[in-house]
């Protein structure tokens, strides 16, 4: 169908978009104009009626539109195409309940600073206020979980609207952006000029300025230390600031402790990488930070998951803060040198100032520390031939050779994905670490396939979690998308039971679950899959995934009773840890049906 628009039809022309003549379009044209100009190729969402005008126009637009079965996983897929990718996702979403589904997903992302705009829209200008059919107040609702948000309600300020919500969803703290849009501002048209509609250049904080007394204390404070650890969080690849961290760590012989979400910024098979820190983490990082004279923390935010009891948090080290953030220097952790800015620009600044450093013997204080604990690691119990969820994962990152990307759920398979699957690189771990969103690995993974089709992509999602959101395989086989899922059925909400058994003398009120024939939920799909019992059928199974051509579903039928060791007890103090108890695990085995 012919269209008046100045917007190109194909992919090939889209680079053309933003040096086209002002057009006028109507508003749910400049919608997509503007998705287009501002690089976007897929986007996530689900139609309704106030939404139906931009849906109209979206077949003139070279943008791929992928139809979820709830909003929620179109905010999560939003997310993980931004986790995946670097890029901002984008989640549309109707008026009233398509709108207020989303808040779960904008909230996960909020928590975990990714850069995502949701789109919604809402019930004409006129009618605002007046409780009509499925009018809600959503930007009120999301207030507290967005970045930023916008109510439009004339056309001509919607292409500067939404140029804004990119500019602030991908700039400093990246985080999300709604853009609520009335059914009049879709309808009605204006002039749509992607030029001037470029928002104000982005100006930093005033408080983002590193100068160089700051950076000289760091470096005296580097120098001077004798029981350095650097703390690499999410903000590494935020800034993709991994190569600079290594120079760090190797010039300065430091090494390096990785929160949940840094996992994969510094690569787990280097010498100088302890794993992770905080609740589940390794003992022996958790202890070198309660012993360190030097925490050096860049792109953290000092996590109470991170930190346990906070006064009896590190407190023989001195702390320096990389951070571009302000608010979040001094929050939670008081520290001596807070270089406020982009870390991969302020590590650029500092590095030249940094020398070589001897770490020897430190470094062998620490790894001397090891000992005790491998021994309790499960990988070294005797095969017993029950199934383990930390073999599984292990025998998972072992076949892939750690080359995929492993999307997480949230719960006890969450932390032994952490602790067993190593992660070389950076984007292959995505998971939700702030808000612990269960049902969020099934959408997030579709949404980092979409940003990186080449890309092996995993699910590990326990029995719980995955039920919340398993409505959304019907979008995989729509989609003809290749996406492996490992379903770790313990039988059990078992984080939850976990926090029974040690804090609420093994209550299991409302933790075991019944669940349908994860097998046969898949094949009711057109996703063929298998259940698994026992290790030695572990490594077919993962075979038969990766190498079927389409989606594939593996129910790893593991122990029910195991707990994620160590542990740090919340509001303990961080040497504080419970550690795996030496005696055989236990028996039992989750039903298959
Ligand atoms: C069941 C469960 C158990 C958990 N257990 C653990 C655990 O044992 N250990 C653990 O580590 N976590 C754990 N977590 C996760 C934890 O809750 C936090 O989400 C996580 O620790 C946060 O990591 P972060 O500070 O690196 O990332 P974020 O929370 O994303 O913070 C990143 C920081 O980097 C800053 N930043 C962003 N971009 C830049 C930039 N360009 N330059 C400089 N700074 C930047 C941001 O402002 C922010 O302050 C658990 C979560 C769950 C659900
Ligand atoms: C939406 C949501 N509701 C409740 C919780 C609390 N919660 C955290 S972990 C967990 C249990 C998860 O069970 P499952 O998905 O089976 O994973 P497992 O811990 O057994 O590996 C629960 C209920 C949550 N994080 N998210
Ligand atoms: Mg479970």
């Amino acid at each position: 169908m012919a269209t008046k628009t100045n917007v190109p039809n194909t992919k090939e022309s889209q680079a053309k978009t933003h040096s086209t003549a002002p057009t006028p379009l109507s508003g749910a044209e400049i919608i997509w104009a503007t998705l287009v100009g501002e690089g976007v190729d897929t986007v996530f969402g689900y139609p309704g009626g106030t939404i139906l005008p931009a849906y109209d126009a979206l077949r003139k637009f070279p943008i791929k539109h992928v139809l979820v079965r709830h909003e929620q996983g179109a905010a999560h897929m939003a997310d993980g195409y931004a986790r995946a990718s670097g890029k901002v996702g984008v989640a549309i979403a109707t008026s009233g309940p398509g709108s207020t589904n989303l808040v779960t997903g904008i909230a996960t992302a909020m928590l975990d600073s990714i850069p995502i705009v949701c789109i919604t829209a809402n019930v004409s200008s006129k009618l605002l206020g007046t409780d009509a059919f499925q009018e809600i107040d959503i930007t009120g609702i999301t207030l507290p979980v967005t970045k930023h948000n916008f109510l439009v309600n004339k056309v001509e300020d919607l292409a500067h609207a939404l140029r804004h919500a990119f500019q602030i969803a991908r700039s400093g703290r990246p985080g999300p952006v709604l853009v609520d849009i009335t059914k009049d501002a879709e309808q009605t048209s204006a002039i749509f000029d992607f030029e001037a509609a470029k928002p104000r250049p982005y100006r930093p904080h005033p408080m983002l300025h590193v100068g160089d007394s700051e950076l000289n204390q760091a470096a005296e404070l580097i120098r001077n230390s004798k029981r350095a650890v650097i703390l690499a969080g999410h903000g590494v690849m935020e800034s993709g600031a991994m190569e600079q961290l290594r120079s760090l760590a190797e010039r300065a012989q430091i090494p390096v402790g990785l929160t949940l979400l840094g996992l994969g910024g510094f690569p787990a098979s280097h010498p100088l990488n302890l794993g992770m820190m905080g609740m589940h983490g390794e003992a022996w990082l958790n202890q070198a930070i309660q012993e360190a004279d030097l925490l050096i923390a860049c792109g953290m935010r000092f996590d109470d998951r991170v930190t346990g009891k906070l006064s009896s948090y590190a407190t023989k080290a001195k702390k320096i803060h990389i951070e571009v953030d302000p608010s979040e220097v001094n929050k939670n952790v008081k520290v001596d040198v807070a270089l406020v800015g982009d870390l991969r620009e302020v590590l650029e600044l500092l590095l030249p100032r940094i020398s070589g450093r001897d770490g020897s013997a430190w470094l062998k204080t620490i790894e001397a520390s090891k000992g005790a604990v491998a021994v309790r690691d499960i990988k070294n119990l005797p095969d017993s031939g029950h199934l383990y969820a930390a073999h599984v994962m292990h025998d998972l990152w072992r076949m892939t050779g750690g080359d995929a990307i492993v999307v997480t759920d949230v719960g006890q398979h969450q932390m032994w994905e952490a602790q067993y699957f190593h992660h070389e690189k950076p984007r292959t771990l995505i998971t939700s670490g702030g808000l612990g969103t269960m049902g969020y690995a099934l959408p997030a993974a579709i949404g980092a396939k979409f940003a990186c089709p080449q890309k092996e992509v995993w699910v590990v999602a326990g029995d719980g979690g995955f039920q919340m959101t398993a409505a959304e395989l019907a979008t995989i086989v729509q989609e003809k998308i290749k996406i492996n899922i490992a379903v770790i059925n313990n039988g059990y909400l078992g984080m939850v039971r976990q926090w029974q058994e040690f804090f609420y003398e093994s209550n299991y009120e409302a933790t075991p679950l019944v669940s349908p024939d994860f097998v046969k939920l898949a094949d009711a799909h057109g996703i063929p899959g298998r259940a698994v019992r026992t290790r030695g059928e572990v490594e077919d199974a993962v075979k038969a995934a990766r190498s079927a051509k389409g989606a594939y579903l593996v129910n790893f039928l593991v122990e029910k009773e195991d707990s994620v060791y160590p542990m740090i007890p919340a509001g303990s103090a961080l040497h504080e840890m419970i550690r795996r108890p030496d005696r055989d695990p236990l028996e039992e085995r989750a039903e298959d049906e």
